[in-house]
C-alpha cells in the first residue's frame, strides 16, 4: 500500500470520536486462502456459492443458484461484448448503453435475494473492461482532504481490513418512473416497479478506511469516481463524510457479491454500495475516493438523481443552472415504496370452482434505514384500510451468531437496528371481495409515520414516484384479470395508457375515472372511438434493420403503435402531400398520427399495414428517436422529421376571440422555413392530462422571416353547451417562456411565384386563382395573395372570398385591404356577412350558389385557373359541390 502524501499518524488519530461495533481481532483471511481470486476457473460452477460454516444452525436465506450466461447476440457488436448475460433481462433504453429490470414476477419469485442473473442494471456507459487476474490488482484512491491519502489495490482492502458482509437493497431512483412518463415524458427512461433488488454484498467498511485516512478537519463531504468514461466525464457522485463515518449507515467498499466477485454490470471488481440510499450513489468500477468540504461538482452528480420542484418543465430546467446545483434537491436517502408483485399484470383468475382467496403480495421498502412499519390494502378505493401481513427475511440475519462469517466477511448485522433491506407483504383476499372492488391498493409507511402518498409527485428526471400501487379488476365472464399501471420500457399495456387513451385525466385526483361532477364536460367530450388500424391477415415481423432501408423518399416505411405502414401508395392522395410521409419515413410517428387524424383516416390504415416490429426493434426506434436539441445552431427553423422547440413570447389580441401567438426562434437569424402555400405542425400539451395535442396551422409570418414566428389563432372557448376547441385553449392557456413544438413543412400545395406552383410535387401554371374561405382558414390563403401581391412582376390575378358572421371575425382584415388597395388591377377582395349589422355596407349573405355564379361563374375554357379553398370542414364540401354544379373540375379544385 502507498502513502501518496507522507504526514504519518497514528491510525485512528481522529476517528476516535467515532463509534464502532467490536470487531474480531483478526482480519479474516479466508479470501484468499479460499482461492476465489487464485487460479480458479471462475466461469465455474453457474453457482459460486459455498455454504457457510455454520451449517444446520443458519437462518438467514442465502443467494438462490445463478445460471451459466453467455454472452448474448444482441451484446456483440456493442462495447459490452465480454459481458455475459441473462436474456429474461428487460432492456429499457435500447440495446445500448445496458440499462435494465428483470419481470416483476421473475424478480419476486427469486426471494428475498436476487441473482446476479436477474438484478437490475443502471449503467450510464460501457461497462469497463477487467480480467479475472487483473482483479487483486486494481488500483483506487483515497484522496483529498485527509492526513494520510493512499493508493492502494484490491489486494491491499481485503489483506489489511476487516471484511464485513451484509444484505443491501438497492433501488434505482427512478424505479417505477414509466408511471410518470404516462402522465407527463420526464428526461428519463421508463423503469417499471423492477428497479429494485437485494444481494449479499461483501467488503470493507467505507468508514474503516476513511478513519486510517484521517480525514481533516473542514472535510464534509466523500466523492466517488468510476472507471467508466461518459459523455460528460467520469461516473461520479458524493455523499456526507459523516454517514460514510457512521457504521449504523453501512457504507462499505464492496468487492464480493453474492459471494462471488462483482458481475462487471455490477462494479467488477469494486464498487461503493449504500443501503438506504438511491442506487445512483452506489458508484461502481471505483477508482477514486476523495474527501472534500463541497459536494461533488461531477456533472452526473449536479444532472442526474434530483427531484426538481414539480412546476419545473423539461425546457426551463434547461437553463436553471443554479437550480439544479441546489443540494436541497439532490436524492439521498429513498422513500417509502411499495408493489404488487401477484397477481401479475394480465394475470388472469378463473372464478368457476377456483380457490375461494386470492394471496397478494409484492414488496415495500424504505430509505434511510428505516423500517417499513405498515403495510395498508383497500379494495375502495381509501375509503377503509386493511392491514397486509409483513415479513422481514432481514432479522433472521441478526439471530445469527456472534462474529458468523460469511462470503469471507463478518456478518455485521447482529446488532443493527436499521433496515438495510426490503422487506414482503402478503394478504388472502376472498374472490367474492374482489368481484365487488374496481381495484386492490396498497400503500406502505415507515418507522418514522411517513406514508406513500395517493398522488404523484411528478418532476423533470421523473425519480422517487412512489404513489399508492393500484391494480385493476375487469370482470370478465367467468374470469377475473388483473391489470398493474403500466408494463416498463415501451412494452404497451396497463391501466395508465389506457385510461390516458381513453381522454381520462390521470391527475384528476381518481386516477383518470369520471369523478361525480364532472359529469358535464365528459358528456361534451366527442366519444372515443378504438378504430382498428391493423390487418389482422398480416403476419410479418419487421426489424429495425428493414425499417431503416425505408427511411427515404422510396417506398416510405412508418410505424404506429408497434405496426409498420407503407406509405408509398398514398403518396399522391394524401391531404397532407407526400412530404408529411416522407417526414415520418422510417419513424415511429404513433404521437402524431393518433393525434392528428380523423377516425376515416384511421380507418383506411388497414389498407396500408405490411407488418409488426418485433420487440427489439421497438425498443431501439425508442432509443434512437430523433430529438431537436442538437448542440449546433441551426439556419433553419423547421425541420421535417423531428419537433423543434420555439418559446411563447407574446400574446397579442386581435379580436375577443383571436390572438397573434409570438414564438422567438433559436436564434435572430434563424428562419422559419415555411414554404408559401405550406403548413406547420403545433404539438402543446394538455395542461390538465400532459397529453399531446397536435394541429395544422399557417403563420402569418412569412417563410422567410427570421428570429420570431407568429401564429394567429381563433381561440374556440368553451361554452356551457358545446366543448371549445383543446389545441387552442391550451394554447390560450400556456403561460409565457413556455415552449410550443413545431414539426415540418406539410401540405401538397406550394406556391413558387410568378403563377408558377406544384400540386404533390408536380408543377403547374395559372394564369387565376379563386381563394375562398371562412374564419380562420384565411390564413394560408394570406400567404398565397401576399406572394403574389408583394412581386409586382407577378401577373396572376386573385379573387379571394371571405365568409363570416359578423365584421368583427374577419381575420387580418386591414392588411388585406391593404393589399387589395394597392394592386387593385389583380386582386378582387369579396367579404361576405350571414350576420351583419347595420353598418355593414359589403356583401350579405352566406356563401352559396348564387354568391359564386355571380362572382365567378363557370370554369374558362384554358386550364389556368385553379381554386383554393380553405375553412371548416362543412364549408368546404358545401363550396366544393357549389363549383362542381358550376362546371369546374376537381383538377383544379384544391383543399387546404
Ligand atoms: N460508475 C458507475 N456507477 C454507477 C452507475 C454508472 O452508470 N456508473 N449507475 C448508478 C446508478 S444510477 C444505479 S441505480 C446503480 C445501479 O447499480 P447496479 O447496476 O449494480 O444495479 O449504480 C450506480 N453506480
Ligand atoms: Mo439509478
Amino acid at each position: 500500500m502507498e502513502v501518496i502524501s507522507p504526514s504519518p499518524r497514528p491510525v485512528g488519530g481522529s476517528s476516535s470520536a467515532y463509534y464502532f461495533p467490536p470487531s474480531p481481532a483478526s482480519t479474516p483471511r479466508t479470501f484468499l486462502d479460499s482461492n476465489l481470486y487464485g487460479d480458479t476457473d471462475l466461469s465455474g460452477p453457474s453457482c459460486g456459492v459455498g455454504e457457510p460454516g455454520t451449517e444446520g444452525s443458519r437462518l438467514y436465506p442465502l443467494p438462490p443458484t445463478s445460471r451459466r450466461n453467455k454472452v448474448l447476440t444482441q451484446d456483440l457488436k456493442t462495447p459490452d461484448s465480454h459481458v455475459e448475460r441473462d436474456p429474461r433481462l428487460i432492456r429499457l433504453t435500447g440495446i445500448h448503453p445496458f440499462n435494465v429490470e428483470p419481470p416483476l414476477s421473475d424478480l419476486y419469485d427469486e426471494g428475498f435475494l436476487t441473482t446476479k442473473d436477474l438484478h437490475y442494471v443502471r449503467n450510464h456507459g460501457p461497462v469497463p473492461r477487467v480480467k479475472d487476474f487483473e482483479i487483486l490488482g486494481w488500483e483506487f484512491t483515497v484522496e483529498g482532504m485527509l492526513e494520510k491519502p493512499v493508493k492502494m489495490t484490491l489486494r491491499n482492502l481485503i489483506e489489511d481490513y476487516e471484511q464485513l458482509t451484509y444484505p443491501i437493497t438497492l433501488v434505482c431512483a427512478g424505479n417505477r418512473r414509466k408511471e410518470q412518463n404516462v402522465v407527463r415524458k420526464s428526461k428519463g427512461f421508463s423503469w417499471g416497479a423492477a428497479g429494485v433488488s437485494t444481494a449479499l454484498w461483501t467488503g470493507v467498511s467505507l468508514g474503516d478506511l476513511l478513519a486510517r485516512a484521517v480525514p481533516k478537519r473542514g472535510a464534509r463531504y466523500v466523492c466517488f469516481e468510476g472507471a467508466d468514461k461518459l459523455p460528460n466525464g467520469y461516473y461520479g457522485t458524493s455523499v456526507k463524510l459523516n454517514w460514510a463515518m457512521d457504521p449504523n449507515r453501512g457504507i462499505m467498499v464492496a468487492h464480493k457479491m453474492n459471494g462471488e466477485v462483482l458481475h462487471p454490470d455490477h462494479g467488477k471488481p469494486l464498487r461503493i454500495v449504500i443501503p438506504g440510499q438511491i442506487g445512483g450513489r452506489s458508484v461502481k468500477w471505483l477508482k477514486r475516493i476523495i474527501v472534500t468540504s463541497a459536494p461533488s461538482d461531477n456533472w452526473y452528480h449536479i444532472y442526474d438523481n434530483r427531484v426538481l420542484p414539480t412546476m419545473i418543465s423539461p425546457e426551463a430546467s434547461a437553463n436553471l443552472p443554479d437550480t439544479w446545483k441546489d443540494e436541497r434537491y439532490a436524492i439521498y436517502d429513498l422513500n417509502t415504496n411499495s408493489a404488487t408483485c401477484y397477481p401479475a399484470h394480465d394475470e388472469k383468475l378463473s372464478l368457476s370452482n377456483g380457490p375461494e382467496t386470492y394471496k397478494f403480495r409484492g414488496y415495500a421498502y424504505a430509505g434511510g434505514g428505516k423500517r417499513v412499519s405498515r403495510l395498508e390494502v383497500t379494495l375502495d378505493q381509501g375509503k377503509t384500510w386493511t392491514l397486509a401481513n409483513i415479513t422481514y427475511p432481514e432479522d433472521q440475519y441478526r439471530l445469527a451468531p456472534e462474529n458468523e462469517v460469511l462470503f469471507g466477511g463478518r456478518l455485521d448485522i447482529t446488532w443493527r437496528e436499521a433496515c438495510f433491506c426490503w422487506c414482503f407483504w402478503d394478504m388472502d383476499i376472498p374472490i367474492s371481495q374482489l368481484r365487488g372492488a374496481k381495484d386492490v391498493m396498497i400503500r406502505a409507511m415507515d418507522d418514522s409515520m411517513m406514508v406513500q402518498p395517493k398522488e404523484m409527485y411528478w418532476s423533470v428526471l421523473g425519480m422517487m414516484n412512489n404513489p399508492w400501487y393500484r391494480v385493476v379488476i375487469h370482470e370478465e365472464g367467468s374470469t377475473l384479470r388483473f391489470e398493474h399501471p403500466t408494463q416498463p420500457a415501451l412494452i404497451p399495456g396497463g391501466w395508465m395508457e389506457r385510461v390516458k387513451a381513453q381522454g381520462g385525466n390521470l391527475m384528476n385526483g381518481f386516477w383518470g375515472e369520471k369523478v361525480p361532477g364532472e359529469e358535464e364536460t365528459v358528456l361534451m367530450e366527442e366519444p372515443a372511438k378504438e378504430i382498428c388500424m391493423i390487418n389482422e391477415k398480416v403476419s410479418r415481423i419487421i426489424t429495425i434493420e428493414e425499417l431503416r432501408e425505408h427511411s427515404g423518399e422510396e417506398e416510405p416505411w412508418f410505424v404506429v403503435n408497434g405496426h409498420v405502414y407503407d406509405g408509398t401508395p398514398f403518396l399522391d392522395g394524401h391531404p397532407g402531400g407526400a412530404a408529411s410521409i416522407f417526414g415520418g419515413a422510417g419513424q415511429n410517428v404513433s404521437e402524431e398520427f393518433i393525434t392528428i387524424h380523423s377516425e376515416n383516416a384511421k380507418a383506411m390504415m388497414p389498407k396500408y399495414h405490411i407488418g409488426t416490429l418485433d420487440a427489439r426493434s421497438l425498443a431501439l426506434l425508442a432509443a434512437t428517436e430523433p430529438v431537436a436539441e442538437s448542440s449546433e445552431p441551426r439556419p433553419v427553423f423547421l425541420q421535417p422529421k423531428t419537433w423543434s422547440k420555439a418559446i411563447l413570447t407574446e400574446k397579442t389580441r386581435v379580436s375577443s376571440d383571436t390572438k397573434i401567438f409570438t414564438f422567438t426562434l433559436d436564434h435572430e437569424a434563424q428562419t422559419i422555413g415555411l414554404p408559401v402555400g405550406q403548413h406547420l405542425m403545433m404539438r402543446v400539451r394538455d395542461p390538465g392530462s400532459q397529453m399531446a395535442i397536435i394541429r395544422a396551422y399557417t403563420p402569418i409570418s412569412e417563410g422567410t422571416d427570421a428570429g420570431k414566428l407568429r401564429v394567429l389563432v381563433k381561440i374556440y372557448y368553451d361554452t356551457p353547451k358545446i366543448k371549445g376547441g383543446k389545441m387552442t385553449q391550451a394554447l390560450d392557456s400556456l403561460p409565457m417562456g413556455q415552449f410550443v413544438e413545431f414539426k415540418g413543412p406539410i401540405g401538397k400545395f406550394e406556391y413558387l411565384g410568378k403563377g408558377l406552383c406544384t400540386v404533390n410535387a408536380k408543377e403547374r401554371r395559372v394564369r387565376r386563382l379563386i381563394m375562398v374561405c371562412a374564419g380562420s382558414g384565411i390564413t394560408p390563403i394570406f400567404q398565397v395573395l401576399r406572394a403574389v401581391m408583394t412581386d409586382e412582376s407577378d401577373p396572376t390575378s386573385c379573387v379571394v372570398i371571405d365568409g363570416n358572421r359578423v365584421q368583427e371575425d374577419i381575420l387580418c382584415k386591414p392588411e388585406l385591404d391593404a393589399m387589395a388597395a394597392r394592386c387593385k388591377d389583380k386582386c378582387r377582395l369579396l367579404y361576405t356577412l350571414s350576420r351583419p349589422d347595420a353598418s355593414w355596407k359589403g356583401l350579405k349573405g352566406r356563401m352559396d350558389k348564387a354568391l359564386f355564379e355571380r362572382e365567378v361563374g363557370a370554369p374558362p375554357a384554358s386550364n389556368d385557373t385553379m381554386v383554393l379553398i380553405c375553412g371548416p370542414e362543412p364549408m368546404e364540401k358545401a363550396v366544393h359541390q357549389v363549383f362542381t354544379s358550376l362546371g369546374w373540375k376537381d383538377e383544379n379544385i384544391l383543399f387546404f
